[in-house]
């Protein structure tokens, strides 16, 4: 009996070690990199004002991104309403207000309710610059609170930002069979049957639009200092709402690898199948297709960057994080500065190799860290943000 069960296990064991493949961290193991050009157009053209970038550049590599990558983000609603409840007590009743918003978004007779958690200074004058974390962690559903440091209300409070959390559970939850339980099968059933509709990342992304649509329609809120921030999967996500959405002035994604900052085609760390495979349910169904074949996308995250320009954007890593591609985060945000350079004429100059990073590189439009230790959002990323956050809305 115990052979024969000895037996089963090996089976099962080998079974997924094939399935799963060994992550490559070998730097000298990474492939040459040939990378779309942002400058070149579908048809060839030579892309050189902001004009063609706007008109013909930006729109191609959007329609990409959404086609092969993430889906769509439908924006189409018929009705949105807000509403202030009051079901948890405030832990920080000396600093901050707490709002619980619900926001129901209604289309074609169907009703869904998003939860938002709203912290809003006691002191000093609004309309305050606003910091919205896209939040996943499974420990708190609620939204409400995050182990410290993860979301440091009482400082953001004390440093005069109102900051605002959402928990993915509360659009999409976070799981292969039950993802499309939220939104997407309640506002938007239509996406499943596309194979480049919405999923769990976009669900997520639709959800820091409406608590945008929040932000702009009180007097509370500086809308347009709007920072949004997400780590691992939600810095994912944080990335392709900012593209989809310019209201975001700040944009922040966290140590978020892989289909996040990190370039595809350097496949170091965690890969394309191995992600599609562990979490079918974030990106579209079309991007199955670059499977361990990721020289054939015909993007890579360098171009997401790109979407973002002109608006603040900050990468982070951290030095154990390897399955996260550092410097693959690194070298798609210097890459993608180019745009922010030389079609913006904004101040964004990477003259370092990642391996002779020292500290931060602050500059107004675009930042980058890496700090030691392992994945994870820390006071010490917090503190570079707000020096970048304060860099940005310093008028
Ligand atoms: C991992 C996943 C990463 C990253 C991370 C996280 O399991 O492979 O892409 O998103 O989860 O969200 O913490």
């Amino acid at each position: 009996m115990k052979t024969l069960f000895s037996a089963l296990f090996t089976l099962l064991f080998s079974q997924f070690a094939m399935s799963q493949p060994t992550p490559n961290y070998d730097e000298s193991k990474v492939p040459d990199l040939v990378l779309p050009d942002p400058f070149v157009s579908a048809k060839g053209k030579i892309i050189q004002s902001a004009k063609e970038w706007e008109e013909i550049r930006r729109p191609e590599i959007f329609r990409l991104f959404e086609e092969q990558v993430y889906g769509k983000i439908p924006t189409d609603l018929d009705n949105i309403s807000f509403e202030e409840v009051k079901e948890s007590e405030n832990p920080y009743p000396d600093q901050a207000i707490l709002k619980e918003v619900n926001i129901t978004v209604s289309r074609k007779g169907q009703h869904y309710t998003m939860r938002l958690n709203v912290f809003i200074p006691k002191s000093g004058k609004g309309p305050f610059p606003v910091i919205l974390l896209i939040n996943y962690s499974p420990k708190y559903p609620n939204g409400q609170i995050v182990e410290e440091g993860f979301w440091p209300v009482p400082e953001l409070i004390a440093q005069g930002f109102a900051t605002a959390s959402f928990h993915a559970e509360t659009v999409a939850p976070d799981d292969k069979i039950r993802f499309s339980e939220g939104i997407i099968s309640k506002l938007y059933p239509e996406q499943l049957e596309q194979a480049d509709g919405m999923r769990a990342l976009g669900a997520w992304g639709w959800g820091a639009m409406r608590a945008m649509d929040y932000f702009e329609n009180s007097a509370l809120f500086d809308s347009e200092k709007s920072v949004l921030v997400g780590h691992s999967r939600a810095g994912k996500a944080t990335l392709w709402a900012s593209a989809n959405d310019p209201r975001w002035a700040v944009t922040i994604p966290n140590e978020s690898g892989c289909g996040g900052a990190a370039l595809s085609k350097r496949k170091f760390g965690e890969t394309v199948q191995v992600i599609n495979t562990s979490f079918p349910h974030w990106f579209n169904d079309n991007f199955k297709s670059y499977n361990n074949k990721e020289e054939e996308l015909p993007i890579d995250q360098h171009l997401l960057v790109s979407l973002i320009a002109p608006r603040a954007i900050y990468f982070s890593s951290a030095r154990e994080d390897r399955w996260a591609d550092p410097k693959g985060e690194y070298l798609s945000l210097t890459l993608g500065s180019r745009v922010y350079q030389e079609i913006f004429g904004k101040k964004a100059v990477f003259p370092l190799e990642f391996e002779e990073l020292q500290g931060p590189i602050l500059q107004p439009s675009m930042g980058y860290h890496i700090r030691e230790g392992e994945h994870n959002l820390t006071p010490e990323d917090w503190k570079h943000y707000l020096e970048f956050i304060k860099l940005n809305f310093k008028n």
